[in-house]
């Protein structure tokens, strides 16, 4: 009986330690199973002398204690006082650490947060040395250690130099002080401000854990559509609570600031950026929280736009009001990120030119510090875009990306789209702008302009659910935005096949099956939602799902018909020299990729172009018949993504593939909800048919119209 027992306990046991919430992310140190690797690993992790006492060094070491006992069942011996001793060597470049073979170059080079892995031979046994400028950048090189051992690799002869291409490396989060979170999919907001500042959940720490082993650097807490509150006293020591918790990870927080602040909070009668009153009160605001968070980032400005105030209401520039708040963070070396995230609410221009046209004009007219962040297209963070115009037409200013990582148009929660094809996409992308090879990405890290002020945005997929990200896989995206951040020359296929080891499992079946899963999973949401270069078709507000009808909203550029354009002759928004013009707003070898209907590349087709139905394109069929083509295709791959799982059960726990597994179910019928309902209202436009081939919708577009959402998530603010 007491056997039994015990048997029954122990089985328990193991159903609990296996069970997987997803909470670990990609940190979860499994087991490792292969014995030459177990052995050789124990070796390398056997001694470890740490070299400094920070807080950032405490932290290196926790987390090899808690890698060396969960993948290697093996608690090494830290010794902290001879640098010589040990198998594996940590901290920066000092008195006690010589920088073995790295040159002098080498380390002026990786800079304050590069690191460097090398593996020598001392007295005939290996060791490994892991040394940066900085205990941030030794906490880099850890981190990038256990991810070489996570994913099985080997240790003996590393040479690794590694430094970030970015400078500023920020996660967004769109959360608002009531815990909801504009555009979130993953629970409430994970910032607990009623609780703040005395209660630090574990959840920030493992939050900075999480983003540090990625090399995240920084994070602005709120939303851009803003609250003042956050400026006022009571917050700001929230604020320095989790800058607190932060800080030793090597990440920093910035604010977004409402520009009607000094209005709001400060009793004045204006916010006009010109006014010494308005100016003063700033350098005040800026004076008070550098007192209590001296390495506090900045300020993340959205102005005139979507109804958030603005200079424009003072008959100022965007430049009057960024220079305004720069000047106050200047004496402090913070910095502003000014959005070029605008339209206007009366401006009947295609809303596509608008931010060039309020932008460009201002090139060199920002102060030093300051950044204008530009989404990664022209209209919104849609499946596909062509990139924005502004990258390279303003090279007086440095200009950073802002990339979506949740997934608002991509799905939101239910969807398994992996983002990195899409941000690889954008940073590729040749903006000409100073000859061939002009890409985005040498936009943005600076080396176009010779800015030293360079990073990437990205508008943060976390939130209070237990897995952090809603969507198992979704967890990619944040993983995949830190490390091309870290390195955009890294590829997509790298990414998911790293994220995939250290979150599943390194079964090569597995590994396989999976990735090419996630690298397919961009284009096939494209194909059954956007394909072609449509855009913007989803419903209105809550943004879930299709609405491609929708022609009541008040201002045009609300309405999907707005986008598609699609009439009896044909379907697309003409933004060549015959329509909008917006093309003129990009380097002419970039215009000529898409000027042209015959030659534009169809992924961009109805992006620059009204088509006429009967159009036939590459593939020879007409536009009509490729549109029904791509929405059904789309359609059928997320069937075959389902089947693909499903062949995944054996290789991972059942918690997670029960997971998937419902979600693709979800995704499945979200597709052809998406295909059904576009092709079903197209069809009325164009008044073709479609296609006897392919299995008629089984629902009408009455159905598909009548469909509502009232509690969707992420439009509750
Ligand atoms: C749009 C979102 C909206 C954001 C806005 C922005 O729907 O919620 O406030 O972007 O970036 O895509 O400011």
């Amino acid at each position: 009986m007491k056997k039994k027992l015990l048997a029954i306990v122990f089985i328990l046991l193991v159903a609990f330690v296996q069970a997987e919430n997803g909470y670990d992310l990609w940190l979860r140190y499994p087991t490792i199973k292969n014995k030459m690797l177990l052995a050789s690993y124990r070796l390398a992790l056997q001694q470890i002398s740490l070299q400094g006492n920070s807080a950032t060094i405490q932290i290196a070491k926790e987390e090899l204690l808690k890698a060396s006992q969960n993948m290697l069942g093996q608690t090494p011996s830290f010794n902290t006082t001879n640098s010589n001793y040990g198998s594996l060597v940590i901290g920066k470049i000092g008195a006690s650490i010589t920088a073995g073979p790295l040159s002098k170059n080498d380390i002026k080079d990786i800079g304050e947060e590069g690191f460097s892995i090398i593996t020598s031979m001392v007295n005939g046994k290996a060791q490994i040395i892991i040394t940066g400028n900085t205990d941030v950048g030794v906490l880099y090189g850890v981190f990038h250690l256990l991810r070489l051992m996570q994913t099985q690799n080997d240790l003996y002869k590393l040479h690794i130099i590694s430094k970030p291409k970015l400078k500023l490396r920020l996660l967004d989060h769109w959360d608002n002080l009531n815990r909801t979170v504009e555009r979130g999919y993953a629970g409430s907001s994970i910032w607990d401000w009623h609780k703040l500042p005395g209660y630090i959940n574990q959840r920030y720490i493992d939050y900075a854990r999480a983003n540090a082993s990625i090399g995240i650097n920084g994070t602005v807490l709120n939303n851009v559509n803003a609250n003042s509150t956050i400026l006022t006293a009571p917050y700001l020591l929230k604020v320095k609570a989790l800058a607190d918790v932060f800080r030793p990870y090597g990440i920093k927080v910035y604010l977004t600031a409402r520009f009607s602040s000094p209005i709001e909070i400060g009793g004045l009668k204006t916010a006009d950026p010109l006014n010494e009153e308005v100016r003063l009160w700033w350098k005040e605001k800026a004076k008070e929280i550098y007192a209590i968070i001296p390495d506090f980032g900045g300020f993340v400005v959205k102005a005139n736009s979507e109804g958030q105030p603005g200079p424009q209401e003072y008959k100022r520039t965007h430049a009057d009001g960024a220079d305004m708040l720069a000047d106050a963070v200047a004496p402090y070396d913070g910095i502003v990120i000014w959005r070029a995230f605008v339209y206007a609410a009366q401006n009947p221009i295609d809303r596509h030119k608008q931010a060039y046209e309020d932008f460009v004009p201002l090139d060199g007219k920002f102060k030093s510090n300051v950044m204008v962040q530009v989404k990664n297209g022209a209209i919104d963070f849609m499946p596909r875009e062509p990139f924005h115009p502004l990258f390279g037409a303003m090279p007086k200013t440095p200009l950073m990306m802002e990339f979506q990582i949740t997934q608002e148009y991509t799905g939101q929660s239910t969807s398994l789209v992996y983002l990195a094809p899409l941000y690889k996409e954008v940073l590729n992308s040749d903006t000409y702008s100073s000859g061939k090879g002009s890409t985005v990405a040498k936009v943005i890290d600076g080396s176009l302009g010779n800015h030293i002020l360079n990073g990437m945005a990205g508008v943060a997929n976390i939130g209070s659910d237990i897995n952090w990200c809603g969507h198992p896989f979704a967890q990619a995206n944040w993983y995949a935005y830190g490390r091309l951040c870290w390195d955009y020359t890294l590829t997509s296929n790298t990414i998911a096949d790293e994220w995939l080891r250290m979150t599943f499992t390194n079964e090569e079946k597995f590994i396989a099956t999976t990735k090419n899963m996630m690298l397919v999973s961009r284009e096939i949401l494209v194909d059954y939602m956007n394909p072609l270069g449509l855009h913007h078709i989803m419903g209105t507000g809550h943004h879930y799902g299709p609405a491609p009808w929708i022609n009541d909203q008040s201002r045009p550029e609300w309405n999907p018909v707005y986008y598609h354009k699609a009439d009896s002759a044909g379907i697309g928004f003409d933004r060549s020299v015959t329509g909008s013009n917006a093309i003129a707003q990009y380097f002419p070898a970039a215009q000529r990729q898409w000027a042209d209907v015959g030659t534009c590349d169809e992924k961009y087709l109805l992006w620059f172009h009204h088509v006429p139905w009967i159009y036939t394109m590459k593939s020879g069929r007409t536009l009509w018949d490729e549109l029904c083509f791509k929405y059904y295709t789309g359609a059928a791959d997320v069937k075959k993504m389902q089947q693909d799982w499903d062949a995944m059960e054996s290789f991972i726990d059942k918690e997670r593939f029960r997971q998937v597994s419902q979600l693709l179910s979800i995704q499945y019928e979200e597709a052809v909800w998406w295909r059904n309902a576009c092709l079903l209202y197209f069809t009325t436009v164009s008044k073709m048919p479609i296609p006897a081939q392919y299995q008629q919708p089984d629902k009408t577009l009455d159905y598909y119209k009548g469909l509502h959402f009232p509690f969707a998530p992420g439009n509750n603010n």
